[in-house]
């Protein structure tokens, strides 16, 4: 028997940000008021490096002071120019990224289930004006990895992942972040891990990182040396505080999101029209997201299942409605036409994410499911 319903005072949204414990917040900047070194490469900055890197399983990890700078530097650091193919389906910062270094964003289609780069649509777009693939984890799915670095081979382009989502996702061969040439975290509040603001590249080498370090520092060498056309993107310590405060929690927030998604699994398993998400795809998932598909076979279209929830007083959201290619700034692009990726488009009118995250009640899940339920049951 499930739990009584909750009385909702205030609404559930989509997401509410993990906290670590206050007092371990204020520990660490005690240390910060003592040292009074505020920024600019400061030890617990230094120190959050070493530890994201251990626990991500990764060599080497730059910081950033969010996951859009963190997209703007990698771009800038691989030298990149002409066409970058990415995707519709995701934030507008993806393409913002590219419009910033002078890049032009070639859209292409996604795959059903993963929501990631479709190879196939990635290979029929490049021209020879094509220098770099910049594909979404969307939602923590792993994309195709290994198709996706056989074409970047075969072509001579690099490989950005947007891994804004992806925190701790690992394939069958460890960190989901190894793979490409780059692959860029986001620590924003609405993430799996956040320093309320942040964000990090993860770097193959030393060398990279020693590059992209220069460019977050306005491409300072050292005091009388400029190497680069730098951008200050510097994570804070107050930032790496938070991190460093957050990162033990999150083996315990990710397995109160895996019990959640569960949750919801077996609470809304057989509803016709009613699809469910897929974590299976990765060796270990985060559960950023849970987005379900209201497919057109059911008894009612997305945006009405969105409203009546509202009613209800739970917040889900349409990520990611309108696709990018959508939005105004990105009309005149030559590969704008909802024709060249039809995938993404029922995607973006079928999705929607319902609310996830570390200490989301049991209740409020029953409540969320019932509402579906008489929704999708009649
Ligand atoms: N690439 C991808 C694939 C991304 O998804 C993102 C960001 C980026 C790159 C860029 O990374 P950052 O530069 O942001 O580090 C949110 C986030 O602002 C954005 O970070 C995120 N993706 C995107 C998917 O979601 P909105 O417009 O949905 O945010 P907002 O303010 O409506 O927040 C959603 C809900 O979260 C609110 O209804 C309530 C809750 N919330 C939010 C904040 C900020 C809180 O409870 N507390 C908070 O402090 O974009």
């Amino acid at each position: 028997m499930p739990p009584p319903e909750p009385r909702f005072h205030e609404p559930i949204y989509v997401t509410r940000p993990h906290l670590p414990p206050l007092a371990d917040v204020v520990q660490l900047l005690e240390g910060v008021w003592e040292r009074r070194i505020l920024t600019n490469g400061g030890p617990l900055h230094q120190q959050l490096e070493q530890e994201l890197a251990a626990y991500l399983g990764v060599e080497h990890i730059s910081l950033f002071a969010n996951g859009t700078l963190a997209l703007l530097v990698a771009l800038k650091a691989l030298r990149l120019q002409g066409e970058v193919i990415t995707t519709p389906f995701s934030f507008v910062a993806t393409s913002e990224a590219l419009s910033w270094n002078g890049l032009e964003p070639v859209f292409a289609d996604i795959q059903e289930g993963c929501y990631g780069l479709d190879p196939a649509s990635i290979e029929a777009s490049i021209t020879p004006r094509t220098t770099a693939i910049l594909p979404v984890h969307c939602y923590g799915f792993p994309c195709d990895v290994e198709a996706i670095q056989r074409i970047a081979d075969d072509y001579n382009l690099k490989v950005i992942y947007d891994a804004a989502h992806a925190f701790g996702v690992e394939c069958h061969c460890g960190s989901l972040l190894q793979h490409g040439d780059l692959a860029v975290l986001s620590f924003h509040a609405t993430k799996v891990f956040n320093t309320f603001e942040g964000g990090a590249i993860v770097c193959p080498d030393a060398k990279t990182k020693k590059r992209i370090d220069r460019l977050k520092n306005f491409g300072f060498v050292d005091e009388l040396t400029v190497a680069a056309n730098g951008i200050n993107a510097k994570m804070s310590e107050l930032h790496a505080a938070v991190g460093l405060a957050q990162l033990p929690t999150i083996d315990a927030a990710i397995a109160q999101r895996q019990r959640a998604a569960e949750l919801y699994l077996q609470q809304l398993g057989g509803l016709p029209g009613l699809e469910l998400p897929d974590f299976s795809t990765a060796q270990r998932a985060n559960y950023a997201y849970f987005p379900v598909r209201v497919r057109s076979d059911a008894p009612k279209d997305r945006d009405a299942v969105v409203e009546q929830l509202r009613s209800h007083g739970i917040v889900p959201r349409r990520y990611f409605h309108p696709l990018i290619s959508q939005f105004q700034y990105y009309c005149s692009n030559p590969t704008a036409s909802p024709s060249g990726y039809p995938v993404a488009v029922r995607a973006a009118e079928e999705v929607l994410c319902l609310p996830i995250y570390p200490d989301l009640e049991d209740t409020v899940i029953y409540r969320i499911c019932d509402i579906l339920r008489n929704i999708f049951l009649g």
